[in-house]
């Protein structure tokens, strides 16, 4: 069985990749053939040829492609500070994968895949477009379901995501998300997310949360040693100033790739505190947002 597994990754992100292959290199059943699709924003040559080494040198049936992917197209859509435009690539898949291909598994270059995707490859999609994890935090579901005027309370992350791409080509569903970042102004905040929850509303199975685990805090505390972990938030378990949890079990998996040995720089602590007084520093977009914001308040009241 040919296993087709999709990523997304710009320089800050590599050693994250890396991760998210290894990991599910490690748990995939041994009679299916993995072929990792990564989309590469600006990737320089020693990090290209060290996704290869961590994919090739694994010791089994695996292959890498590296599809360099233009995001300019979707500089004029909203990012944050901590999310690069990379993000939107994902919308980019019909383009990038052979038309042979009908089925991906798109994963983040934030996650440790402690499952056999072959599970997920074969998980039934009753014939929707994409089968992923619903968040699972009740306040934030009814507030996205509002501000995206969803019909119905669900509200899926895009972080592991089951695509039948035939129907996602059929569907138009990357040119119905695009069409619907455009013209959400400020009602988009999650970025793509946001907008493939609209271009999907309906059209997606929910996985078990075993796939995507971490979205809310009591997950993460209860996880079992068998799930997906989902480092979503910042910073980020490469990063110098990474205080979160299983940062142990993300440097398990580090070990086992091209990028072994590696630490974020950090003598006495400097990098750990240089990075978190750049957290700290607003980012112009996100304040003008948040004026916005206010001024539409007071405008309403
Ligand atoms: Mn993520």
């Amino acid at each position: 069985m040919l296993i087709h597994v999709l990523l997304a990754v710009d320089a800050q992100q590599v050693i994250g990749c890396a991760v998210s292959m290894r990991s599910i290199m490690e748990y995939a059943s041994p009679d299916c053939q993995l072929r990792f699709h990564v989309m590469a924003d600006g990737i320089g040559a020693a990090d290209r040829e060290a996704l290869r080494a961590t994919v090739v040198g694994a010791g089994r049936e695996a292959s890498i492609q590296l599809h360099d992917v233009d995001v300019s197209r979707f500089t004029h859509l909203m990012r944050s500070k901590l999310v690069s435009h990379t993000t939107y690539a994902r919308l980019l898949l019909d383009e990038v994968l052979p038309p042979e291909v009908e089925r991906c598994i798109y994963v983040d270059c934030d996650m440790v895949v402690r499952r056999d995707i072959r599970e997920a490859w074969t998980f039934p999609m009753h014939g929707t477009t994409v089968a992923a994890v619903a968040n699972g935090n009740a306040s934030d579901t009814r507030h996205n379901q509002r501000r995206l005027g969803l019909a119905e309370p669900r509200y899926l992350n895009a972080g592991f995501v089951v695509i039948d791409v035939r129907r996602w080509r059929e569907r138009g569903v990357a040119a119905r998300a695009t069409a619907f970042a455009e013209s959400a102004g400020d009602r988009l905040v999650l970025h793509d997310q946001d907008a493939l929850n609209v271009a999907l509303e309906g059209d997606w199975t929910e996985l078990p949360r075993e796939w995507n685990a971490g979205l809310s805090i009591s997950e993460w505390l209860t996880a079992d040693s068998r799930a997906v972990f989902h480092y979503w938030g910042a910073p980020k378990p490469w990063h110098a100033d990474y205080d979160g949890r299983f940062g142990d079990i993300f440097h398990r998996y580090l070990e086992m790739t091209a990028y072994a040995g590696y630490r974020a720089w950090n003598p006495f602590g400097i990098g750990a505190l240089l990075a978190r007084l750049q957290r700290r520093l607003p980012y112009p977009p996100a304040v003008l947002r948040a004026v916005r914001g206010y001024l539409r308040a007071a405008v309403a009241a």
